[in-house]
């Protein structure tokens, strides 16, 4: 018989920051204010653990387009090569970005129409300057592995069996965080209503990628999304 320690449930609030929203964000996400309200809503709910994420760099962040030379150093457009920094043989290829949400900065706060209050542990990502960091859990390094988070520890601590991802953006925090977290065992479930992409044109190709990694869209409104 199913009993109440089956479904624990964490909502975890990827990168819902101002540089990620307009009117003003560096890296604005086309609607990402717009998730505020919806999230709200679910942080009145009872999950077991209310968690918020903030990307959160150094100035001189690899992933910053201003830190690297010409000509391959056009924010959205140029693509670079970073290796694991304890292992030069495993790389990963990554886009360069405009300055975005750098430690101390305006642009790095949680958007202030987000209910901060409800929010029990916050996850600050993307520190080491070496690596970009996508997930909410680690960089995307597995050997070894860089820049544990402590956040799948935190969650099996509280009993967490599923995890309901929202916030910023779809294709790429949101995205590497629920598949990390199908990784680490959650149950994993990402709230269509209440995420926007940078790149809205790679939804629903994104959306095939995590049904591959085990995760699920889901709607607020209680049925599963059709992909
Ligand atoms: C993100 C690009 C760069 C995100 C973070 O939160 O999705 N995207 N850094
Ligand atoms: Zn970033």
């Amino acid at each position: 018989m199913a009993s109440k320690d089956d479904f624990k449930p964490a909502l975890l609030i990827v990168d819902l920051q101002e540089d990620f929203c307009p009117p003003n964000g560096s890296l604005a996400v086309a609607g990402g204010r717009d998730i505020a309200p919806i999230i709200n809503t679910l942080l009145s709910l009872p999950f077991t653990l209310k968690v918020a994420t903030k990307d959160f760099h150094p100035p001189d962040h690899i992933s910053f387009a201003s830190n690297h030379p010409p000509p391959n150093n056009k924010p959205f457009e140029s693509v670079v090569t970073i290796a694991n920094p304890y292992n030069a043989s495993e790389i990963e290829r990554t886009r360069l970005w405009p300055d975005h949400c750098v430690q101390g900065t305006p642009g790095a706060e949680l958007i202030s129409e987000l209910d901060v209050a409800k929010i029990q542990h916050v996850v600050e990502k993307g520190q080491d300057t070496r690596v970009e960091m996508y997930s909410a859990f680690a960089a995307p390094f597995r050997d070894p592995p860089v820049a544990n988070s402590g956040l799948a520890d935190r969650l099996r601590e509280s009993g967490v069996t599923h995890v309901f991802v929202v916030g910023l953006a779809m294709d790429y925090c949101v995205n590497f965080t629920a598949v990390d977290a199908a990784k680490e065992g959650f149950k994993t479930y990402v709230v269509e209503e209440a995420t926007r992409a940078v790149d809205p044109g790679a939804w629903d190709e994104v959306k095939v990628s995590l049904a591959g990694h085990g995760v699920k869209m889901v709607s607020v409104e209680g049925r599963e999304v059709e992909r």
